[in-house]
């Protein structure tokens, strides 16, 4: 089997290259020039600069793939107040160039579509409505809505996963668990902006799988979610526990957005029955993998909050984060 994966260079694109690898996937890496990021060993780089339709048209040609997975945004959504319509040409026709470069084709698509197109709410699934918040979660809904066009229409066979978030190591480090795990690890003070905004989060090595599983069932939208949700407070003091630190943070006008999704909490239940998706990682597990993961081996100390302590406040739900 053939994949190609736009923005291979990304979060998501490096798990997921590597698990379809495992699968014994011949593994087509979309990057665009400029992009100096190491790629995973054993993924083929293809130039794949999404706001042009000849670089989509010719990656598609020339891998000839068997499964296509659209990884590549502007994936910020603050940063998409500040540049809407560049957001807009990645984000949303990035999505109509691959679409009209499938027409016709056998090859299966999956699209990247995301929890912030609901603009808030808990128990989300995929019959909740759409409001979005920002210039990224308006440029989402239309990549979401065109797949949905191009499949009755065309018969592309484009699914979607609704994602909610998902971090690891791997994550930017202007994403909120990044840049407070960083802190927290060197013992550092933090700048936040909005500290009661809930967010349902995952390990990123978990949701590449649901992403593989839906391209292996008939073209459908999943949502993707651990069903869990933690305030962005919740998580400080969680990763500066672990951390062994003090918490501390600094409330800052300029983290703020014009507009912020308040609370994100989804509703799996569709992903586990049909797909047979579940997650491995909790909250606990996410934060703690990466709080160490910014900790040199050599310094790392036998943490107390470690696997097996009685003070793992929020495996199984708890909300005692130290
Ligand atoms: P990410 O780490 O920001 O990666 C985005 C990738 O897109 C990078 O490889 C980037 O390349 C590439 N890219 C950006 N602009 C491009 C362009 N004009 N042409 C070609 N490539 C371009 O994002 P992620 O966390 O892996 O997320 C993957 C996808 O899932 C994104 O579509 C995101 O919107 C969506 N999503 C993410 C989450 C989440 O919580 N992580 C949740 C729901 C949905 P460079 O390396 O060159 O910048
Ligand atoms: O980590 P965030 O920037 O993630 P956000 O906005 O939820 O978006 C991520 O998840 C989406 C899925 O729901 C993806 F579609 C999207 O591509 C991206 O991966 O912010 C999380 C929350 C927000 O409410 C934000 O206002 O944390 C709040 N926050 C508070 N202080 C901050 C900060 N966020 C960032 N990035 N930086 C801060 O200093």
């Amino acid at each position: 089997m053939r994949a190609l994966i736009s923005g291979v260079s990304g979060q998501d694109g490096w798990y997921l290259s590597q698990h379809l690898k495992s699968l014994g996937y011949r593994v087509f890496g979309g990057y665009r020039r400029g992009s100096n990021t190491i790629l995973p060993d054993g993924v083929e780089p293809v130039p794949m600069e999404m706001t042009e339709y000849e670089s989509v048209r010719k990656a598609i040609k020339d891998t000839k793939p068997d499964e296509v997975y659209n990884l590549a945004a502007q994936s910020h959504v603050g940063e998409s107040f500040n540049c809407p319509l560049y957001t807009g040409s990645v984000n949303h026709a990035g999505v109509v160039r691959i679409l009209e470069a499938l027409r016709g084709t056998r090859t299966r698509l999956y699209q990247a579509s995301t929890s912030e197109m609901f603009g808030g709410g808990r128990g989300l699934s995929e019959k909740s409505p759409f409001l979005p918040k920002s210039p990224y979660a308006i440029a989402k809904v239309a990549a979401h809505n065109a797949c949905t066009v191009y499949r009755v229409a065309y018969g592309v066979r484009a699914s979607t996963g609704i994602l909610f978030n998902h971090e690891s190591p791997r994550r930017g480090k202007d994403f909120v668990t990044r840049k407070v795990c960083i802190a927290a690890s060197k013992n550092e003070p933090v700048k936040l902006g909005n500290l009661e905004a809930v967010r349902d989060w995952g390990h990123a090595k978990d949701y590449v799988k649901a992403m593989h599983l839906m391209l292996q069932h008939d073209p459908d939208d999943f949502v993707v979610a651990t069903g869990q949700s933690y305030s962005v407070q919740e998580l400080v003091n969680l990763a500066y526990g672990i951390a062994c630190n003090e918490v501390q943070v600094e409330k800052v006008e300029s983290e703020e957005r014009p507009w912020d999704v308040e609370e994100l909490e989804g509703d799996p239940t569709k992903a586990r029955e049909v797909l047979g998706w579940e997650p491995e990682y909790d909250f606990y597990a996410l934060i703690k993998e990466m709080v160490e993961s910014e900790i040199p081996p050599s310094l790392r100390r036998d943490l107390p909050y470690g696997a097996g302590s009685k003070h793992q406040g929020v495996v199984g739900g708890g909300r005692s984060l130290f």
